[in-house]
């Protein structure tokens, strides 16, 4: 058991350092990214920055120094689903950040990091619930669409690939 507390999980990533993140789905709120450390606890049924889908409340994990807060979490939520860290050449101004597809929010979301603290730094409407987010070879980012019908689209610079 590496860690435990995790309610939905829907995107596992390593930064450039090699730690582990996480995104999970909360309830009615409190979506979540993790940095994923050995032995903790996530939380997951007992604390949450969100509510039960009744509307009844949930513990706020805010001083429950026995569950690892999330570096991020959101509320309204966005449905958090596949990421990537970003180290390409195509976008150097990009390079830490981490791409992270949303679901719900039909959204491309970009996450810059102090350290081990993450923010969200921009957010694209994308039109379309994005389910997965990686970096090709050549600093490409490949953006699946969520579905049966769902599309691939490869985002490049206008300049030259
Ligand atoms: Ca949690």
């Amino acid at each position: 058991m590496w860690s435990t507390g995790h309610r939905n999980a829907y995107g596992l990533a390593f930064d450039a350092q090699g730690r582990l993140w996480e995104t999970e789905m909360g309830p009615q709120g409190g979506d979540e990214l993790n940095l994923i450390e050995p032995g903790k606890n996530y939380g997951w049924p007992i604390v949450s920055y969100g509510k039960n889908y009744d509307d009844t409340p949930i513990a706020s994990p805010a001083g429950r120094r026995e569950f690892q807060e999330p570096a991020l979490y959101w509320n309204p939520v966005i449905a958090p689903a596949g990421f990537t860290f970003y180290s390409g050449k195509m976008f150097p101004q990009w390079r830490g950040s981490a791409f992270v597809g949303g679901l719900a929010s039909t959204a491309l979301i970009r996450i810059t990091f102090d350290g081990t603290t993450p923010r969200e730094a921009e957010r694209w409407d994308m039109g379309a619930r994005i389910r997965a987010v990686m970096t090709g070879r050549d600093g490409a980012l490949w953006i699946l669409e969520d579905g049966t019908d769902g599309r691939l689209f490869r985002l490049t610079t206008t300049r030259g690939a």
